[in-house]
């Protein structure tokens, strides 16, 4: 029986392995699976990532040069651009990104691509599993048809597909590829446990559910979760703002609350790779369906018009002190998408930037994560002398709270501060310059 015969090779490790797609999900998946005494192969079309893994040379922070020196030597981990290594492959896991087109839609190129440059290679005995965020219905709608092109193989008897979605948090150190509880779905049964077999080898804890769809969704429920939270918080903070009342005060003490209260914070927009963009596929599903996903469209709303909600602030602060945001020297404090990275995916501080320097700001930034600034019709560099760019700003906005700002010397020193993230907390509560989100 295939699904025998898989699974047996499976635990003694002679399968061998592949992961498609070497970013911030898949090299660590990489590493754990050959932490896990796998041969792994990494697939990526883009040759220099390819080689700088052969070399040992990491460039995802959350794996070392070490951790991949070892791999690499004992021949454990190799890695290449060429699909055809797949033909001898037990075992694939597909990490491909899925990002949003300019109008909003699903980016499928990606897991199109990945999906058709393997279909050549599905073999007998092979298990695949998709990781990449999505919605409901891509592995089997969209992924099973392209494998399946050039094949008579039968899904759950010949070969084996599965979902299991990533729940990798770059930086974290707590929460690693191993020790994340993996939530996995296959096509059917068999595929489930074929695919279990495998990820519980090299994982801590494998959580399967009864189909992809419920893999697919639990994801999705996830980042949306989070998603409308923000919103709802921002909305909250725009609340308080003409109750005169301090939101961050309010949400500390809501925060009181031991049971059936989750903290969130608003903040200058919402950024990063997943949480404000896997809602949307599932609201691009739905659309198919004839549904509005009615909550996720108005909490991307709310989270798009942030940027322009904290340029408003900000004029309005300038205004007390009869400045003009038209020609005022504006010092955007952290540009990262969120505190301590230097990820700029999505990053609100974009939007504001640009509509600074639209209204007639004179705008600069310091960040000690971001070096330079390159996107669209924003090229600048950080500013090199901090303090000289705070005395000398007509305001400070501290956009993205780094930890190693010392903000006590920013109130010191800075004419007039915009806090969208309560940075200041810790100053003095008669500091007027201070105006917090
Ligand atoms: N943000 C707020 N208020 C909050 C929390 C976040 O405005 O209360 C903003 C951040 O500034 C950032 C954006 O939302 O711009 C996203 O922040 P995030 O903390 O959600 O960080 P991400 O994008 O790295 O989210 C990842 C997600 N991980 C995966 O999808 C595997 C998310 O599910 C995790 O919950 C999150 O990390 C985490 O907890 O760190």
């Amino acid at each position: 029986m295939v699904k025998d015969e898989l699974i047996q090779d499976i635990q003694k490790k002679r399968a061998n392995i592949a992961v498609i797609g070497l970013g911030y999900v898949g090299l660590p998946l990489a590493v754990t699976f050959a932490n896990a005494g796998f041969n792994v192969t990494g697939i990526d079309p883009v040759e220099e990532k390819v080689d700088m893994i052969n070399r040992a040379e990491s460039y995802i922070s959350d794996i070392t040069n070490a951790q991949l020196r070892k791999h690499i030597d004992s021949g454990r981990i190799r890695a290449t651009t060429d699909y055809s290594v797949l033909q001898e492959i037990d075992a694939v896991s597909i990490c491909v990104p899925t990002p949003l087109r300019k109008t909003g839609d699903p980016d499928m190129s990606f897991i199109a691509s990945a999906s058709e440059d393997l279909a050549p290679y599905l073999h007998r005995s092979m298990v695949i599993v998709l990781e990449s965020s999505t919605y409901p219905g891509t592995t089997r709608e969209f992924v099973l048809p392209k494998l399946l092109e050039h094949s008579k193989l039968k899904v759950g008897e010949d070969f084996f597909l599965a979902f299991s979605p990533e729940r990798v948090d770059p930086g974290r150190k707590d929460f690693t590829t191993y020790n994340t509880p993996k939530v996995l779905g296959g096509i059917t049964p068999a595929c489930t446990e074929v695919a279990k077999a495998w990820y519980e080898q090299a994982l801590e804890t494998v959580v399967t559910v009864s189909t992809t769809e419920v893999a697919e969704m639990a994801k999705l429920l996830e980042n949306t979760f989070r998603m409308i939270n923000i919103s709802m918080v921002n909305e909250l903070a725009q609340m308080c703002d003409r109750l005169d009342i301090d939101v961050w005060e309010v949400i500390d003490a809501a925060a009181t609350k031991p049971f059936g209260f989750m903290k969130f914070t608003p903040g200058p927009g919402l950024g990063g790779h997943c949480i404000p963009i896997d809602p949307l596929y599932l609201s691009w599903k739905m659309k198919t369906l004839n549904y509005t996903a009615r909550f996720i469209e108005l909490a991307s709303e709310i989270n798009t018009n942030m940027p322009r909600y904290v340029v408003t602030r900000i004029q309005d602060a300038l205004n007390r002190y009869k400045k003009p945001l038209n020609g005022s020297k504006i010092l955007v404090l952290g540009v990262a998408y969120k505190p301590n990275i230097n990820d700029m995916r999505e990053s609100p501080a974009l939007d504001i930037i640009h509509l600074l320097a639209e209204k007639g700001a004179l705008v600069s930034y310091h960040d000690p994560y971001v070096p330079e600034l390159n996107y669209e019709n924003i090229h600048m560099s950080s500013e090199k002398d901090l303090w000289a760019s705070v005395e000398s700003a007509d305001l400070v906005a501290i956009i993205t709270n780094h930890s190693k700002y010392d903000y006590n010397m920013i109130g010191e020193k800075a004419q007039l501060i915009f806090d969208a993230r309560n940075a200041m907390k810790d100053a003095p509560k008669t500091n007027l310059k201070v105006i917090k989100l």
